[in-house]
């Protein structure tokens, strides 16, 4: 498979292995449950797992076991509680930071970035759920608060050059019918964003790697309904020249809507308070006036 990664072949199959293995756990564990009788433990053999890997049980601080990622991610936030507060760059320092390029981009959207936190980057899984174990999920979140989880090196705003051809993928759901789901639907899109699953094999006509579609990923609460994204780095026009590309992105919100929101592609989701999964290009975004938006 062809891709924009530099890890190894089997670095890759074992960050894959890694996702996939979290995204079969809840399936997995209720059939175990079954398996075994009420009251009976269940016997693993330790020594065996043991041998040759160094897990944080055996040493807190230098285990070997680390799943590299394709890319390094970097969480951000906003709440109305970070608007127009100097908050510390870094809160947890283990965590590796880069400085953020000056591109002509990122100076245009510097307004918009104002209030908008950088929290964290991370590039292997194990970084990921140490994340994630430690931060509040959405259904926790203030109103008007949002987590933009982005490759590292593009900023969630428009202007980055490598968004400002982009478009999102979005589905808003009301809030009191999904408080019990959000949680799990922003962790399954956090994961299909970091296991590269929404553009899987981006190559060019001739064979070669091409980035991924994919720069971000945001969830947003607001005092009525909850809103997933999904950002892309291009949008297609409607020409003929861009069916390939409508189509590519027509198959990034089909794996959306299916495989991580777990909805049946016939499915019809708008109602008060809910949209479709449906695509707009940031360029309408902006303009804020009517829109031709794709729907899956
Ligand atoms: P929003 O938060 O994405 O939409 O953008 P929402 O949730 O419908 O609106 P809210 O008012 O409930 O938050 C809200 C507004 O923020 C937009 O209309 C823009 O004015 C501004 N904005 C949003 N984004 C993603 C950007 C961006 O990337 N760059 C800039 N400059 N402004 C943005």
């Amino acid at each position: 498979m062809t891709n924009t990664s530099t890890l190894t072949g089997p670095a890759l199959q074992a960050s894959r292995a890694a996702l996939s293995a979290a995204l079969a756990e809840q399936a997995n564990s209720s059939q175990h449950e079954q398996e075994l009788e009420v009251g009976e433990i269940q016997e693993v053999d330790m020594e065996a797992q043991a041998d040759g890997i160094r897990t944080v049980f055996n040493d807190p601080s230098n285990f070997n076991v680390k799943h590299p990622l394709f890319s390094p991610w970097t969480l951000w936030f906003d709440s109305p509680a970070t608007k127009g507060r100097n908050m510390p760059q870094t809160p947890v320092s283990a965590f590796p930071q880069t400085p953020i390029p000056q591109t002509p981009g990122v100076q245009a959207a510097q307004g918009w970035m104002e209030d908008i936190k950088r929290v964290i980057s991370f590039d292997s899984v194990e970084e990921f759920w140490g994340l994630y174990n430690n931060i509040i999920p959405p259904s926790q979140l203030p109103q008007k608060a949002n987590y933009y989880l982005f490759k590292e090196g593009i900023i969630p705003a428009w202007e980055d050059e490598a968004n400002k051809h982009g478009g999102k993928w979005s589905i808003q759901l009301p809030k009191d019918k999904n408080r019990g789901n959000v949680d799990k639907m922003w962790m399954y899109t956090m994961l299909a964003a970091i296991g590269e699953t929404f553009d899987p094999s981006p190559t060019l006509g001739d064979g070669s790697a091409a980035a991924s579609l994919i720069t971000g990923v945001i969830v947003s609460t607001r005092p009525q309904f909850y809103r997933i994204s999904i950002w892309t780095r291009l949008a297609p026009s409607g020409s003929d020249e861009d069916a390939a590309l409508r189509e590519r992105i027509e198959g990034v919100g089909r794996h959306f809507k299916t495989s991580v929101l777990g909805y049946p592609e016939s499915a019809r989701l708008a109602g008060p308070l809910a949209t479709e999964v449906e695509f707009l290009s940031h360029k309408d975004s902006e303009k804020k006036g009517k829109a031709k938006k794709i729907i899956v």
